[in-house]
């Protein structure tokens, strides 16, 4: 396999400049004390628009290989849309990633499956990758159509993608039901999601581009369950909330990642 996994600490609304200024420097000790192997793991972090140059300078300065992203992005390029940020902007400050769909932004702002899909060709066309964000809620669970719904909504996005464009999606797994709540899925059920969306990417791109695709778990992740969700076989990495908030807490998922 050549996925290297990714460890992404999605830090939400936290952490001001400074705040993210001191963790930088904190994480980027702790793995260095660590010998951490940053060809072994990635560790990308994802702080609020106005933290990112903070990170940025960090890590330029240090050299540090720790790679950053943003939490949304806007559709559109430029011009009269007040409050956003586009995917240029992003790449500019040196951002590899951007996550999109997140649950979060699905519910508390007006991100339907068209804006997802155009969000994901800016990320793309601005020379990022995003991370595409799924899962069912507690409700879809009960019915049993959990695998249905995530691949679902992997779909409405694949459906328009090319093959190029695909190769460069990552997806994160999130059950809602897992968000935030300190109930994460067995190990089998991320599993059983993970495996069913690289076999969506198998058959609408084929086998070289669903073996490249990286599949993330999350949804309450910790220390104490990172290394049993890590051994599944379609898991490569995890997008984290809370715990990514405590350095000492995500270098040692990244170590055990
Ligand atoms: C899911 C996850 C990070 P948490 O939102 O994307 O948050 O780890 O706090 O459940």
């Amino acid at each position: 396999l050549n996925r290297i996994p990714l460890v992404a600490g999605n830090w939400k609304m936290n952490f001001d400049h400074r705040e993210a200024t001191y963790f930088v420097q904190k994480l980027a000790w702790l793995l260095r004390d660590a010998k951490f192997d940053h060809k072994r793991c990635e560790v990308a972090l994802f702080p609020s628009f106005t933290s990112i140059r903070s990170v940025q300078v960090l890590v330029e300065a240090d050299h540090l290989r720790i790679r950053y992203g943003a939490q949304s992005v806007s559709v559109t390029s430029q011009g009269a849309f007040t409050g956003d940020v586009s995917a240029d902007m992003l790449a500019h400050l040196g951002c590899s990633y951007v996550i999109v769909g997140h649950s979060e932004r699905r519910k508390y702002h007006p991100e339907d499956d068209a804006n997802i899909v155009d969000q994901v060709r800016a990320v793309l066309a601005a020379g990022m990758q995003p991370i595409l964000c799924v899962g069912e809620s507690f409700e879809e669970r009960r019915q049993g159509i959990e695998l249905d719904f995530a691949v679902g909504q992997v779909n409405d996005v694949t459906r328009d993608l090319s093959d190029e464009e695909a190769s460069k999606l990552i997806v994160a797994y999130e059950p809602v039901w897992a968000i935030g709540t300190g109930m994460v899925a067995t190990p089998q059920s991320a599993q059983d999601a993970a495996r069913a969306i690289r076999d969506h990417m198998q058959a609408q791109f084929g086998a070289a581009t669903a073996q490249s695709v990286r599949i993330l778990y999350g949804g309450s992740v910790t220390s104490h369950n990172a290394v049993q969700l890590i051994t599944q076989p379609d898991v490569d990495g995890f997008l984290i909330g809370g715990a990514s908030l405590d350095p000492e807490e995500l270098a040692l998922i990244a170590r055990l990642t």
